[in-house]
């Protein structure tokens, strides 16, 4: 329970208290590293680390109140958790939060538990993905957690602590869900303009040069615009269905700072989905170009197939796209209509080829085992992905991720589908022991994920692309 004797920020004068703790939750690092390491080299990459930008946007926030706020990233800094209790103990925050995925989650309120034992005056909230999508749920299962924050919680974070030793107060805070509290509603940041920028400067970047193919030293991530109109079965949309968007100026300032400050030399957009509107697109495009952006940086992106042309990926291409992620899902038209994509597959054709014309990248992202999916199919995925010779392809299993209509769809049985494990710990996106169907048991699944990734070996980028290259296709 909330405890009224909280000390509240800056009160204390002591050299190692901190307002804020943020946390990125780990029972086993070494472990977490270790396949890490090994699945990078598998994938023939020499770095697959991205700086969590969620984080360094509540970092800059609390630093701007006045806070003295810190991230641990347990894996990446290699905490176990007897140093992070240490580290708690040290410098007592006012608050910690610790941000989950639902792959999360356990170790999370394990570590929350653990942090209470010790110090049971702690305030500890949860928040990320898992969290928002059933908060009262998360409360319900692990009772170490004191409050839930759902959505984004720039705003939020300085309300928190204007409440904090005040419960009510609190509770009341939209997005803030106590235990008991029914309305989950939280308000999306309408003006995310006003958001100060991601505090790298908080962040060991030489840990975090990004997720390669980028092939420079330092990637760093941008979010442009929040919310996805899209209404994607299998997407917990995290951050809600109203699109709201940054001015060019302020993300090209933004690129230029992170170039200057912390020598970043690629931008990763982690926009739900890049090109939403082709006027901003353009208009960012073109005030690259002006400010020489492109010679100085290269950028991804992840992106729909459909509403483009071959003169958007042209011009993408100019202005210093690199590499484009597709949400590709499947090759059948019938399961792409299921899900609600609102994509076809001549779209999917189209979009590959005019990317590689263009002389990008192109990554599919197909999913097995989506609502009413055959073993044909997924068979027909797989040859969809030889055929469209895409640099790279993810085949992960399709996880009714809570917050998703697909996990409705499933708890009702539809399409035969039902849910097979409740355990967290599975929730990640390829693993098979989660759902099944009528039509594609759990071991099929698994059985069909192996086959496409065998019939789909990673390739290596320098020689694919100099085929692309070498191809007829490439613009010049
Ligand atoms: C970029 C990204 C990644 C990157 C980087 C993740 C990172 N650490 O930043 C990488 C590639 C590493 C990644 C990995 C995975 N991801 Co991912 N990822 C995303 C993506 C596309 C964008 C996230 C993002 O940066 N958003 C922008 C920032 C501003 O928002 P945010 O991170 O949500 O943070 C805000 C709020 O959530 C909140 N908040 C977050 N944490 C906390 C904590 C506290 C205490 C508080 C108060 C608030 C708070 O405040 C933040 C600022 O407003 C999202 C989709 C999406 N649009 O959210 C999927 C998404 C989050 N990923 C998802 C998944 C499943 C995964 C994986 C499990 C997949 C896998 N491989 O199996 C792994 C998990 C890795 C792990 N840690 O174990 C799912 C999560 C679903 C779920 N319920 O778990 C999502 C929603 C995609 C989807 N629709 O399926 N991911
Ligand atoms: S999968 Fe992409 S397009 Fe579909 S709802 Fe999710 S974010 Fe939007």
């Amino acid at each position: 329970m909330l405890n009224d004797n909280l000390r509240l920020k800056n009160i204390s004068k002591s050299a190692d208290k901190l307002d804020l703790l943020l946390i990125n939750p780990s029972l086993d690092w070494q472990y977490q590293m270790e396949r890490k390491t090994a699945i990078r080299i598998e994938k023939h990459l020499p770095s697959q680390e991205t700086p969590n930008i969620g984080i360094a946007y509540l970092l800059a926030v609390a630093k701007k109140d006045g806070c003295r706020a810190k991230y641990i990233d347990m894996v990446m800094d290699g905490f176990s958790v007897e140093q992070l209790l240490q580290y708690v103990r040290k410098t007592k925050p006012s608050l910690i939060g610790i941000t989950a995925f639902s792959i999360q989650i356990s170790a999370a309120g394990t570590i929350a538990a653990k942090i209470k034992q010790q110090m049971p005056e702690a305030l500890i909230c949860v928040g990320g993905s898992h969290a928002s999508a059933i908060p009262e749920q998360t409360l319900e299962e692990f009772p170490d957690f004191d409050f839930a924050v759902c959505g984004e919680a720039e705003i939020l974070l300085p309300k928190i602590f204007d409440c904090l030793g005040n419960y009510d107060a609190l509770s009341r805070l939209p997005g803030v869900v106590t235990r008991g509290k029914k309305d989950h509603s939280w308000v999306p940041n309408q003006n995310i303009e006003d958001i100060p920028l991601p505090a790298w400067e908080e962040f060991d970047l030489t840990k975090y040069p990004g997720n390669c193919p980028h092939n420079t030293r330092q990637e760093l991530p941008v979010v442009t615009g929040r919310g996805c109109p899209f209404r994607c079965v299998f997407c917990c949309r995290a951050l809600g269905d109203k699109v709201r968007r940054r001015s060019v100026e302020s993300v090209i300032s933004e690129i230029e700072r992170n170039i200057e400050e912390f020598g970043c030399e690629s931008i990763a957009f982690l926009d739900e989905t890049f090109v939403l509107s082709k006027d901003w697109a353009e208009q960012f495009f073109s005030q690259s170009i002006d400010r020489g952006l492109n010679k100085k940086i290269n950028w991804s992106c992840s992106m729909r197939v459909s509403n483009v042309s071959p003169e958007l990926f042209q011009r993408m291409k100019k202005a210093g796209c690199y590499y484009i992620f597709f949400g590709v899902e499947s090759a059948s038209d019938a399961t792409l209509k299921r899900i609600k994509k609102g994509i076809t597959l001549s779209q999917i054709y189209d979009a590959v080829k005019w990317t590689k014309q263009a002389g990008i990248t192109p990554v599919g992202a197909f999913i097995i085992g989506l609502p009413g999916d055959s073993e044909a199919d997924v068979l027909k995925s797989v040859e969809l992905a030889k055929e469209l010779d895409m640099y790279s392809n993810t085949f992960p299993i399709a996880i009714p991720f809570p917050g998703t209509e697909m996990r409705e769809m499933a708890l009702k049985n539809m399409y035969g589908m039902k849910i097979v494990s409740n355990n967290w710990d599975h929730y990640g996106k390829q693993d098979y022991r989660v759902m099944e169907s009528d039509d594609l048991s759990w071991e099929k699944r698994r059985q069909l994920q192996k086959y496409a990734y065998s019939e789909l070996p990673k390739k290596k980028l320098d020689e694919y692309m100099k085929r692309l290259k070498e191809s007829a296709f490439v613009c010049s």
